[in-house]
């Protein structure tokens, strides 16, 4: 299938470099951190796709001291003889030339990763210089590219400074590329190392065997990725901490033509559902035909076990699939040609093909592992689970049915604490979920009636995280939220009924604040993400800080900020320190936190699906150990660390 010998004249050329400097929201979406990163990551994947391809095991990122980046392989090496038509070297064609390289041509990579695939030449298009090195045939070559502009003020970026060269001998196979990605395009944005370390531990994951080295010049920093276990070891990784019901996933490869599916399945004793799945690499956050294909295999292989097996009388009805994946962690990893995504961000899978294929290699694998009768331990916890499930599922749809009924008398008594916004108009209108009762009460009188709500939380919201969704459905003040929300929840969540568009916690700048925060980040993770996916909660930060002097006032809201704001303030300086909100009045309350001309929110997005899955977990799950170990290796939900820097301030 892979041709071996390949050279300069496979390379298709499709258009030129200039485009990506006028849009590079075309090819790398945001010019902002992400945007940065992502031209790291065409590097990294055109690595991985040599590697995936049989050749070399290692890839080795070193963020280096003058802020560029250095990606390193041993594979083959870029093919370095002329392109018979370009009369340049193949180097030069690949890092030159928009949607060149040789993955384009599916007779020498199978399968390719690559978000746009749009390749190295995006890389180089963006940075200030990028030099590359190639190992190959006992030689060791190297081209330099730059972006300059020239005294009429044009700007020429990715050009040769020199052609490719022969500067030594070696006896090293592969590529080494540095590359510096340039200030005009991404201002000062640094290369994150938790960032880059949280992807390519995926990428290790998603690629068994694959190694790949991290280091940061800057401080030291090293880590090391490679496991031999895969996607396995994945799903173990993301239920670390909480209880297995069995040791080993349940595992299977399965191929057809040009079509690659590998899966790995977890449960712990916990009562949600994770699937985590992924095309070429990239993960499709938002689902799509590939999920849809192993769930509905999923659900048949099972009820048809449980009917010969027992498990169901005859006169009962089929599981749902959703009892069968109470408690489930599914790492669902397919490697395709041709994929095309749909949705919101562009993280569904829409090829109709992938459904069918997934369901037809699941149904067929999933079959023999459960006719084995080695796994009929294993069987019997997933029936044991999914009858407790199906038990629930009838106490839990009363109770969503009852937060969905909007007129019920019982509906009217739960809204009651809830100060509503006047304004018909969904679009304008912002909720408060407010910390304690007396800045409840400020709220109220702090707000524009028109637009904002105030919905003030007596005491702790119930932890989603450890209760099972009838228990979360019992608690007062989630219901609050839920009828004051009008989308109901879960798979029914209906957006387009959303009463209040902004969703804005408010709670105060101490350890509790901070718990009540995460608590209903956690819910909202859990039966409203979509309400996060759309961009509609927000964290409301409120000051910390008042320095002030006669004549003069500043609020303050973080401790970073606070020694800039003592020497504009000047001698004789005054220092207001707020422990709580319910220490404003109504007019600074407003001032500093409600008005939309004045205040600052964070809105509250996921980056990455796994990480935040993994922090929920940990940070609000049962295991007290993993949760200290957590919370030393990482940030917690302080916002000096975790909120400032994966949350944006707007
Ligand atoms: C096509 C053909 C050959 C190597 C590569 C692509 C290649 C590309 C990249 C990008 C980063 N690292 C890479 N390593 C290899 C090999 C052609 C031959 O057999 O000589």
């Amino acid at each position: 299938m892979t041709k071996k010998n390949y050279d300069a004249k496979d390379i298709v050329v499709l258009e030129g470099l200039d485009a990506v400097r006028l849009r590079p929201g075309m090819y790398i979406g945001t010019t902002g951190s992400k945007g940065m990163h992502h031209i790291l990551w065409e590097i990294v994947d055109n690595a991985i796709d040599e590697i995936s391809n049989g050749f070399g095991d290692t890839i080795t990122i070193t963020l280096n001291k003058d802020g560029s980046a250095t990606v390193e392989d041993n594979g083959r090496g870029i093919p370095v003889d002329q392109h018979p038509t370009l009369h340049k070297s193949g180097v030069e064609v690949v890092y030159t030339t928009l949607h060149a390289g040789g993955k384009f041509n599916t007779e020498n990579y199978k399968f390719s990763g690559g978000l746009h695939g749009v390749g190295a030449s995006v890389t180089n298009a963006l940075s200030k210089f990028c030099n590359v090195t190639v190992y190959k045939n006992g030689k060791e070559y190297f081209i330099g590219f730059h972006s300059y502009t020239d005294e009429n003020g044009k700007t020429h970026s990715g050009v040769p400074v020199e052609p490719l060269k022969m500067v030594g001998k070696t006896n090293k196979s592969g590529t080494k590329v540095t590359f510096l990605p340039d200030s005009e395009m991404f201002g000062n944005i640094k290369f994150n190392f938790e960032t880059i370390c949280n992807r390519a531990r995926e990428l290790a994951f998603l690629n068994k065997g694959l190694k790949i080295a991290l280091k940061d010049d800057n401080t030291d920093r090293e880590e090391f990725f490679h496991y031999e276990g895969g996607i396995s070891d994945y799903a173990e990784y993301l239920v670390e901490g909480k209880s297995k019901l069995f040791s080993k996933p349940i595992y299977f490869h399965a191929e057809d033509k040009n079509f690659d599916l590998e899966v790995a399945i977890i449960y712990t004793d916990s009562y949600t559902e994770n699937c985590f799945s992924f095309v070429n690499n990239i993960p499709t956050v938002e689902g799509g035909t590939h999920e849809t294909g192993f769930k509905t295999a999923y659900t048949k292989v099972l009820n048809d076990y449980a009917r010969s097996n027992n498990f169901l009388k005859e006169k009962e009805a089929n599981f749902l699939g959703e009892d069968f994946r109470e408690g489930i962690t599914v790492v669902l990893n397919v490697k395709m040609n041709n994929v095309q995504f749909e949705g919101q961000t562009k993280t569904k899978l829409g090829n109709p093909e992938a459904k069918t294929l997934v369901e037809n290699l699941s149904a067929q694998e999933l079959a023999l592992i459960f006719a084995n009768k080695k796994n009929s331990g294993v069987a019997e916890i997933i029936m044991g689970k999914a009858k407790g499930a199906a038990k629930v599922r009838e106490a839990a749809k009363k109770a969503k049915e009852l937060t969905r009924a909007k007129n019920s008398a019982e509906n009217f008594n739960l809204v009651g604490k809830l100060a509503a916004a006047t304004s018909r108009k969904s679009e304008e209108c912002e909720l408060f979920i407010v910390e304690g009762d007396s800045a409840g009460g400020s709220a109220k009188q702090g707000r524009n009636r028109k637009f904002q709500a105030i919905l003030p939380l007596r005491g702790k919201p119930l932890n989603a995280e450890k209760k099972r969704i009838d228990q979360v459905l019992a608690n007062e003040e989630i219901r609050t939220i839920i009828s004051a929300l009008n989308t109901g929840i879960g798979e029914d969540i209906d957006l387009s009924s959303l009463r209040y568009h902004k969703v804005i916690i408010l709670s105060d700048a101490d350890q509790d604040g901070a718990h009540i925060r995460a608590i209903l980040l956690t819910f909202f993770f859990r039966y409203m993400r979509e309400l996060i996916n759309a961009g509609h909660v927000y964290i409301g930060l409120p000051p910390l800080y008042k320095v002030y002097k006669k004549d003069y006032e500043e609020y303050v809201y973080s401790d970073a900020e606070l020694p800039d704001a003592i020497a504009r303030a000047g001698r004789g300086y005054n220092l207001q320190r707020y422990k709580g909100l319910g220490e404003m009045n109504p007019d600074q309350l407003k001032d500093t936190t409600m008005d939309p001309a004045k205040r600052n929110l964070i809105q509250v997005t996921i980056e990455d699906a796994a990480a935040a899955e993994k922090m929920v977990s940990t940070l609000m799950g049962d295991d007290i150990e993993a949760r200290k170990r957590y919370i030393n290796e990482h940030a917690n939900f302080d916002r000096e660390d975790y909120f400032m820097k994966n949350y944006k301030r707007v």
